[in-house]
């Protein structure tokens, strides 16, 4: 059974996460989509309301999990007996950072990290972004699921 997982934030989910997800889901038997806690960054939307938004995204690829993890990324992989970690890359920008998880990563548990280069329609694209600019009515129908839309539209209407 080849696994792997796709980790982030996902505060919420995009088009471009989804892309990764679609991918990894069609070279690996087994996806987990693991949402990691981290305590001191509060999010938009809580743990669980992110998951859901997952599921519901997701709903089509019968090969994919979604769960939270709290601790390390190695730790969630050797529990789960994972041996790769995909991420999409985006930029150069990202490159850095995401060469540097991957060493550390690697060193720590011998877990390796596949980089799939992102669709160029969404190289752009991040959580924040979406938030920002929604928050400010811009439109951002094109760039993340109708659920995760609407969801985002109720929790900006409570301020
Ligand atoms: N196109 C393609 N891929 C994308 C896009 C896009 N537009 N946007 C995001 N992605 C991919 C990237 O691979 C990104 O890494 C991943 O989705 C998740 O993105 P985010 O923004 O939701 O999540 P991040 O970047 O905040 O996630 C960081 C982690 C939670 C993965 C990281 O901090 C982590 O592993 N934390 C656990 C604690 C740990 O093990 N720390 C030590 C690390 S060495």
């Amino acid at each position: 059974m080849r696994r792997a997982v796709c980790p982030g934030s996902f505060d919420p989910i995009t088009n471009g996460h989804l892309d990764i997800i679609a991918r990894a889901s069609r070279l690996y038997d087994e996806v987990y989509v693991a949402v990691m806690i981290n305590k001191s960054k509060k999010g938009l939307f809580d743990i669980e309301e992110r998951i859901e938004l997952i599921r519901e995204v997701t709903s089509e690829y019968a090969n994919v999990r979604v769960e939270s993890f709290h601790g390390l990324l190695v730790d969630y992989c050797k529990q789960r007996d994972i041996p790769a970690i995909v991420k999409g890359l985006r930029a150069v920008s990202d490159f850095d950072y995401e060469l540097q998880m991957a060493q550390m990563n690697n060193g720590l548990t011998g877990v390796e990290t596949l980089f799939v280069p992102t669709n160029p329609t969404y190289s752009f694209l991040s959580s924040s972004l979406v938030k920002e600019v929604a928050a400010w009515g811009g439109d951002v129908s094109h760039l993340v699921p109708a659920q995760v839309l609407q969801a985002l539209n109720q929790r900006l209407a409570k301020g």
